[in-house]
């Protein structure tokens, strides 16, 4: 039988090492499942919803570092994708996304069904493109899969269903993939114009992003020639915080007051392999050095005296053999003791509280990490389980860590979940879901049970969007559409065919927490949290505090004074 355009698009995947498409089947997508079923060459990972399959192709890509695939039908299948797309492009992991077009003779007239994803998806991808006949294939399909791979992201093919059901006309791939290796080292007199830089300073202070992800060994000689302690931007916590002598955490709303100070306090700041968003985390005096693989990132998020392009093992290399003479630690070591106070601080705030509870949602996060595997994958929602991850969750080289932490996009942690689990079977996973996060998405709670993933999916209950009545709280204004009339999510996982457990009180945390993680399947255990459990920025700015005392007057004009005391009980147990 003649190959089809879809037996094409299947081969050339599977050629180039893709092992499965995440997605939602269609009409205009029939040809590409009917041919994953009948050449068993990929997996079809059959989910609820689009924005699951791109999320999850997302968390694929994001661990094995390869590409990954989600599709969906025409119109409304593939637009459903976008919002993990757009998630995917933003953290720079390579997915492909096969958006199925209505038929080809029917574009433009307002058929049913019809969009346009090439306009659709051109903010969220680098490279997105229609097929409109078969001699375009399998170019388009590996121009596309290239792109996503080496220019890291999303890339879009839009192919109608009768297009993928006609006859190929080139049979088979004509391109190898190869996710190249290549180094990029600033020049000599560039590494000497740093070297001279930090040889200089008295106060280096390193701040470590994602960027340094397989330059660790690189990194820890640098810090301990330079004597600087190393703040970590979100998703360089996997990569930095492990094996790490030179640790003072992360800096930022969410972060460790430590790292703040130590960035705010340095002469010099050496920005690694980061884009950590947020301008006023950064200092103001210092000297200001930003090494990055991409040029175009340079600057963009303070001033710089010097901005070199490379990657950072690389750049390292060359580096630290330059980097000479005996170094007075004062700054590090009053950093690494500012880091051990504030480390115990957050500790002390997830302890178990013997009786009626509440349950400090930070305890349940520090129980997590002590009970979790060694090579755990962790995903967590946006939302105040980003805060407990960032805080309580420690990295060792094996664990790995998910957000949408460039995005921002709620319901993150459970597809994420999904992906990772499907990619490695073996591995613990754990999402780290937000009740408002799972709610979202909650259609996929059933593909655990259908597609037998033994995820560990932990719900911090709180009944609120909680971050934002936090935010709304910070900005002074009363907190409105925050509450959330919650179900009881672990007698309807019991329903959908996954084990439900629910705590409700301190004591109850560690057994179930035991016996969820050792569940041989899939599992929801929902912590009831409380609410009002104030996640305070490193620094407290005049700002902040007019903020909340604001929020205090206008909560007691509003009639709404218990809910002070109660907040207050939260947080003044200290
Ligand atoms: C609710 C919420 C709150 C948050 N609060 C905080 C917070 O308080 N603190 C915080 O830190 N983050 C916070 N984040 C995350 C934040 O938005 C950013 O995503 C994060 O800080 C960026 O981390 P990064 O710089 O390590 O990674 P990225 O933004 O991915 O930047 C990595 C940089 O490294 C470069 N790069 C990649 N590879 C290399 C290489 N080999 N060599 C050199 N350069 C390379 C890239 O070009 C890029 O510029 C929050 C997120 C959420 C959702
Ligand atoms: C898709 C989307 N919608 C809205 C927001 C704004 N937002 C950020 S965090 C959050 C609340 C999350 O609630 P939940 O998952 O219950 O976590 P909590 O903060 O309560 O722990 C909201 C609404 C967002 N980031 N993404
Ligand atoms: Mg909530």
């Amino acid at each position: 039988m003649a190959k089809r355009v879809a037996d094409l698009i299947v081969d050339v995947l599977a050629e180039a090492g893709v092992r499965r498409i995440y997605g939602v089947s269609g009409d205009s997508l029939n040809g590409i499942t009917d041919s994953i079923r009948a050449t068993k060459k990929l997996d079809w990972i059959h989910l609820r919803h689009e924005e699951t399959a791109a999320f999850a192709a997302g968390a694929e890509a994001h661990l094995t570092g390869g590409l990954a695939v989600c599709a969906g039908s025409c119109g409304p299948g593939n637009l459903h994708l976008i919002n993990g797309l757009y998630d995917c492009h933003r953290s720079r992991v390579p997915v492909l996304a096969i958006a199925a077009q209505i038929p080809s003779d029917e574009m433009g007239s307002g058929y049913f069904q019809e969009t346009h994803p090439e306009h659709l998806f051109a903010q969220c991808s680098h490279y997105c493109e229609l097929v409109s006949q078969p001699e375009q294939m399998p170019r388009v399909l590996e121009i596309a899969m290239q792109t996503a791979i080496s220019r890291r992201g999303v890339a879009v093919i839009a192919i109608p269903g009768d297009i993928a059901l006609r006859d190929a006309v080139v049979q088979g791939p004509r391109l190898h993939f190869h996710d190249s290796k290549a180094s990029v080292c600033p020049s000599d007199d560039e590494i000497a114009l740093l070297a001279k830089m930090l040889n200089d300073s008295k106060r280096t202070t390193i701040l470590a992003g994602a960027g340094c992800a397989g330059a660790h060994k690189e990194l820890i000689d640098l810090a301990g020639r330079l004597k600087a302690p190393i703040v970590h931007a979100m998703r360089g916590k996997e990569f930095v915080e492990y094996d790490n002598p030179f640790d003072v955490g992360m800096t930022g709303l969410l972060g460790f007051s430590s790292g703040y100070h130590a960035m705010m306090n340095c002469d010099t700041l050496l920005m690694l392999g980061t884009d950590f968003p947020y301008q006023q985390f950064y200092p103001k005096d210092a000297k200001i050095v930003q090494v990055d693989l991409r040029g175009e990132q340079i600057g963009r998020r303070t001033r710089v005296d010097l901005g070199l392009v490379g990657d950072v093992k690389s750049t390292l290399a060359a580096l630290n053999p330059q980097l000479k003479g005996k170094r007075n630690d004062t700054h590090l070591s009053a950093t690494l003791k500012h880091y051990s106070e504030a480390r115990k601080d957050l500790d002390e705030l997830a302890t178990d509280q013997p009786g009626d509870g509440p349950i400090h949602p930070q305890y349940v996060a520090k129980l997590l990490d002590e009970l979790a595997t060694e090579d755990a994958v962790f995903s967590c929602d946006v939302g105040t389980p980003t805060i407990w991850a960032a805080r309580y969750l420690r990295m060792n080289g094996k664990r790995r860590l998910l957000g949408s932490f460039t995005h921002g996009s709620m319901a993150n942690a459970l597809p994420q979940a999904i992906g990772s689990q499907v990619s490695y079977p073996g591995r613990q996973v754990i999402s780290m879901s937000g009740d408002g996060g799972l709610d979202m998405l909650m259609g996929d709670l059933l593909s655990l049970a259908q597609l037998d993933l033994p995820v560990k999916l932990i719900v911090f209950n709180n009944s609120s969007l909680a971050f934002v009545e936090l935010e709304m709280k910070a900005a002074g204004i009363l907190d409105f559409g925050t509450d959330l009339k919650n179900p009881n999510f672990a007698k309807m996982a019991e329903a959908a065919g996954i084990l439900g457990l629910r705590a409700e009180t301190p004591e109850q945390v560690r057994p179930m927490l035991v016996q969820a993680l050792s569940h041989d399947g899939p599992v929801l255990m929902e912590a009831i949290v409380s609410r009002q459990e104030l996640s305070m920025p490193p620094s407290i700015t005049v700002d902040q505090i007019k903020g909340f005392s604001l929020f205090m007057i206008k909560a007691v004009l509003d009639g709404r004074g218990s809910e002070i005391i109660d907040l207050a009980k939260v947080n003044l147990r200290l």
